[in-house]
């Protein structure tokens, strides 16, 4: 691994970051950035807090306002979910998909109504608090609709009579189904993004290239286990065969002849599939730790 100073990364420089202050992507955000040993350590009610050992300040903010004032230049950086980037239509680079708050936005109708296309839309009045992807998406299907915007509660729109659909986040669905509603098209798949400033100075850059260094290295680690397990010497090629995907397990022989060590790191949800393969194969002592880290 290089050294900070290699990579360019000047120490008196720091980039501020906004983050959810509160809310669905505030915990994960903030839980990532610990693992990646950006600790920042604050009270709820802080603005800004600078984190103790990484030239990162953090600045806590509403989701609405973290695309624009990532634009503006007033952090350099951000952290939130795609839908709001797109809505906000803010000038801003996608530096990396971060694998949490995950859902999407979806038009729903109430169940019973007949929907065959988007088509069906026409004329119709939809909710929502994404008026900016709706429209786009009304106008690429040439569907005129009106759109009614509302601020919260947007799925409770039709069984009012304040609309004849709706336009707004899903997640596992259920409060779809509470609200007799069904999916009928869904616009956008999101997740929270890591955003930067389009204009930043070659040191800040530096640092945020070290922040995606470490990001990378806690994700590629999610998931991820590393297996050990005992297995007779003759039984290594069954075993080596069930292994999907590795390029080289270490092996090492064990202080009883015959018998050796093997060594790998596999996907948690492959290595449940796999597991009675492997017991079958003569393995034995299976032992499954969790990765920290991965650099690849
Ligand atoms: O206060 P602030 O303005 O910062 O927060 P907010 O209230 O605007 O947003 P918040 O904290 O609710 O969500 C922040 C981001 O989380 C969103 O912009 C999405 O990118 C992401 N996200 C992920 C979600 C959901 N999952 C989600 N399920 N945001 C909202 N929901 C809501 C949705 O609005 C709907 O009411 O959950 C309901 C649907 O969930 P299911 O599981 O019943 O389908
Ligand atoms: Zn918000």
């Amino acid at each position: 691994m290089r050294a900070r100073e290699e990579r360019g990364m000047n120490m008196k420089e720091r980039i501020r970051i906004a983050v959810q202050s509160k809310g669905r992507l505030n915990e994960d955000t903030m839980a990532l950035l610990a693992e990646s040993g950006i600790k920042v350590g604050v009270s709820k009610r802080t603005l800004l807090a600078s984190a103790r050992n990484f030239p990162v300040e953090v600045l806590f903010l509403r989701d609405d306002d973290i695309p624009q004032t990532v634009a503006d230049g007033v952090a350099d950086a951000g952290v939130v979910g795609l839908n709001e980037l797109h809505e906000r239509e803010a000038d801003a680079r996608i530096v990396k998909r971060l694998g949490f708050g995950g859902c999407r936005l979806s038009i729903a109708i109430p169940k019973e109504q007949p929907y065959s296309s988007v088509k069906d839309l026409e004329g119709r009045k939809i909710a929502t608090s994404y008026p900016v992807i709706l429209k786009k998406f009304l106008q690429e299907h040439g569907v005129h609709a009106e759109i009614h915007v509302i601020t919260g509660s947007v799925e409770i729109s039709t069984g009012i009579g304040l609309a004849d659909a709706i336009f707004d986040i899903v997640s596992s669905g259920s409060t779809l189904v509470s609200n007799n509603l069904r999916e009928v098209e869904i616009v956008l798949e999101s997740e929270a993004v890591l955003i930067a400033n389009k204009g930043l100075s070659a040191e800040k850059l530096a640092i945020l290239d070290e922040l995606v260094f470490r990001l990378d290295a806690v994700m590629a680690a999610a998931d991820k286990k590393y297996v050990l397990m005992n297995a007779p010497r003759e039984c290594l090629d069954a075993i080596l065969a069930v292994l999907p995907g590795i390029k080289s397990p270490t092996v090492m022989p064990l202080a009883q002849e015959g018998w050796c060590s093997i060594h790998t790191v596999l996907d948690e949800s492959c290595f449940w599939e796999i597991i009675g393969r492997l017991k079958a194969a003569g393995a034995e002592g299976i032992l499954v730790l969790p990765i920290e880290k991965m650099i690849l």
